[in-house]
């Protein structure tokens, strides 16, 4: 069986993984069950970036140990992966020793070959990114630079000895590569980006940092750490036992393909083979770069408060439902815009109308004219040989598009087909048949001809629909995993299962997402952010006491409050229950708005708003006021 070795991004573990990395994952996954499908034996590496700076700071700020914040991420990641079906085979940390001992040893190989070698930076640091920033980078104000990278001020200047690798030397054999396998990024676009860049010149890179602590020590020269990005990268050669070159290397070294979105091109198409070809390692054959989830046309980070929680969508929607949705709406190489109304018309009409509706009209047909299973032959047309062959036309098709990772045009072709097999019940007319018993065998022709097209295509969707293929396979109780127009099984008896896609009840999925809103935009405000005090004045703070609180059924993150606001008392519904239980507010002094719009909350009129600043994550603080505080106090 041939190999393919399969990897995705390590994603940092400042941040909780949200519906970017949910995305570059399910495609990695769906790929792996492709390429399955098509006889090849998969190794699928995902994992989690751990070391540098912004890791240290996040979990400073949190009061943790950066170990502690990553171990807690790490579950957060492994249990997102498991709702989503995400069949990996490892799961590297770079804080694994493993990892960490084949980190140092491609650094001391490296340096053994003369392409490291120890000098010393000036310059300006950006955290965000970890990367030096060069002086011709533009100034602020403050004397500070902003990261060409990701556009932030950086940190004061810095003076620091450090190694450095010789990429300058690497410019022309990089390009010599590209030029020998065209297709090594793909898509050609983002190839032709990745050619400009290193046509520029490449100057060597700094790869290791004095003032980082929490990172992988330097062989030979403890008081450095060895730069993220190579400490990062070497995963995908660690984690296969690069440590050792055992057999096991060999055998899947380089890899087939490294998924990711376009941000670490760079890193992954320019810096990371040259550090193979200094380590005298073969380059990965392919990387796939795919384009950005936005929401509001703005690409979804933390630092933009966008991101959407995959948790949300999994209240409602099965994890097949979300795969589906991502690899429908997202092309390879372009941008997809997330909306929930986009997501909910989408399962809504191809899973729950078309597809779920084509299976059970077809085994409750079955059901129905034959007791569950066919005894004799059936009598067929034309019209079956059509369906035949389309279905075989569609397979090649959708092959093709599948060979090129073109998820999203392989399953609109599907559709399309599973919406001529809906037609054709309405063409065959099976109730009108069943009605005269001399049509039993041509209503058998018609519905065995469905039920070998729903195994067909069935099989087609299977990477992506990965646990709905299988429940129709019970369905008819059929084993073929393998592609091709199916033969029905020999005992062929419907067992009629749950509903494949239950269909949503917007509104409830509605009030749930609009828990967590992108941003609104600021209100207007004059030149430099000020407002007049009459502004001020339009928003009446008082002082209430909480006189009940209780979570909110099925919405984690609310609490609904009784309040006394000292003129009359109302209910309000805040975000708030991941951190404050009832009994922490109960009787408690705190301050609302109190003319806000009521709004509905999970059915739930919340008539004002409670006070709280909130942190970088989102975190609430409720300011409680001195028992004494007269309740309707005004604040001004
Ligand atoms: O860059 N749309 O980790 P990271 C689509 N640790 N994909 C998105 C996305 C979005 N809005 N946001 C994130 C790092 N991604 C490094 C990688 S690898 C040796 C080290 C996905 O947590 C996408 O795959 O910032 C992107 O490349 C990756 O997450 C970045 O993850």
């Amino acid at each position: 069986m041939p190999k393919f070795y399969l990897t995705t991004p390590i994603y940092y573990v400042n941040d909780v993984p949200h519906i970017g990395h949910a995305y570059t994952t399910v495609l990695a996954d769906v790929i792996k069950r492709y390429k399955r499908l098509r006889g090849f034996q998969v190794m699928f590496l995902t994992g989690t970036d751990e070391h540098g700076q912004k890791i240290e700071r996040s979990a400073t700020k949190q009061g943790l140990a950066p170990k502690q914040l990553a171990d807690s991420m790490v579950e957060r990641f492994k249990q997102l992966w498991q709702i989503l079906n995400i069949d990996y085979d490892h799961f590297i940390r770079t804080t694994d020793e493993e990892h960490i001992k084949g980190v140092q040893k491609i650094f001391a190989r490296v340096k053994e070959k003369g392409d490291i070698y120890l000098g010393e930076y000036a310059g300006h640091y950006c955290i965000s990114c970890e990367n030096f920033i060069q002086d011709s980078a533009e100034e602020t104000a403050d004397g500070k630079r902003t990261c060409p990278e990701c556009g932030r001020p950086t940190a004061n200047r810095v003076k620091e000895k450090c190694y450095f690798f010789r990429l300058s030397a690497y410019g022309d054999k990089l390009l010599r590569f590209y030029e020998e396998n065209p297709d090594f990024v793909t898509p050609r676009s983002r190839m032709n980006e990745v050619v400009s860049f290193v046509k520029m010149g490449l100057r060597d890179l700094s790869v290791t940092r004095s003032t980082v602590k929490w990172g992988v020590p330097v062989p030979g020269d403890p008081q450095q750490t060895i730069y993220v990005w190579f400490d990062a990268l070497s995963n995908y050669i660690t984690a296969i036992d690069y440590l050792n070159e055992s057999e096991r290397f060999t055998a899947l070294w380089p890899a087939d393909l490294h998924i990711m979105a376009k941000d670490i091109l760079k890193y992954h198409a320019i810096y990371w083979p040259a550090f193979l070809l200094a380590a005298g390692l073969p380059l990965p054959k392919k990387e796939l770069i795919h384009g950005w989830w936005l929401q509001d046309e703005k690409k979804m980070s933390k630092s933009s408060g966008n991101v959407l929680d995959p948790h949300i969508l999994l209240k409602h929607f099965s994890a097949d439902a979300i795969r589906y949705f991502l690899m429908r709406e997202a092309s390879i190489g372009a941008d997809g815009n997330f909306s929930h109304e986009g997501f909910i018309n989408r399962i809504n009409t191809d899973l729950t109308n078309d597809w779920a509706n084509l299976v059970s009209r077809t085994t409750a047909m079955i059901e129905k004219y034959f007791n569950k299973s066919f005894q004799d032959q059936g009598l067929y047309t034309e019209k079956e040989e059509d369906i035949q062959n389309g279905y075989l036309e569609l397979e090649k098709k959708v092959l093709d598009n599948f060979d090129q990772y073109q998820f999203n045009r392989g399953l609109e072709d599907i559709f399309e087909f599973i919406n001529r097999l809906n037609r054709y019940i309405v063409d065959a007319q099976p109730w009108n048949l069943a009605k005269d018993q001399a049509n039993l065998p041509r209503l058998a022709g018609v519905l065995k001809t469905l039920a070998r097209a729903i195994l067909s295509v069935n099989t087609l969707l299977s990477p992506v629909l990965a646990d709905t293929a299988a429940k129709v396979r019970a369905i008819f109780n059929a084993s073929d995993v393998a592609l091709g127009w199916k033969k029905l099984p020999e005992t062929f008896v419907i067992n009629q299962g749950a509903q494949l896609f239950p269909r949503v009840d917007s509104k409830v999925f509605f009030g749930e997402a609009e828990t967590s809103p992108p941003p609104t935009a600021a209100p207007e405000v004059s030149d430099q952010g000020l407002i007049e005090i009459q502004d001020f004045k339009k928003v009446q703070m008082v002082v209430a006491r909480v006189l009940e609180a209780q979570k909110v059924e099925k919405a984690d993150k609310l609490l609904q409050l009784k309040i006394d606001t000292g003129s009359d008392t109302r209910t309000l519904v805040a975000g708030i229950a991941l951190y404050y239980k009832p009994e922490d507010l109960v009787g408690r002094k705190i301050i609302v708005v109190k003319n806000l719009k009521p709004a509905k909350l999970r059915g739930i009129l919340s008539q004002g708003m409670i006070l709280a600043a909130s942190d970088a994550d989102d975190r609430p603080y409720i300011p409680i006021l001195p028992d004494d505080t007269p309740i309707g106090a005004i604040l001004k």
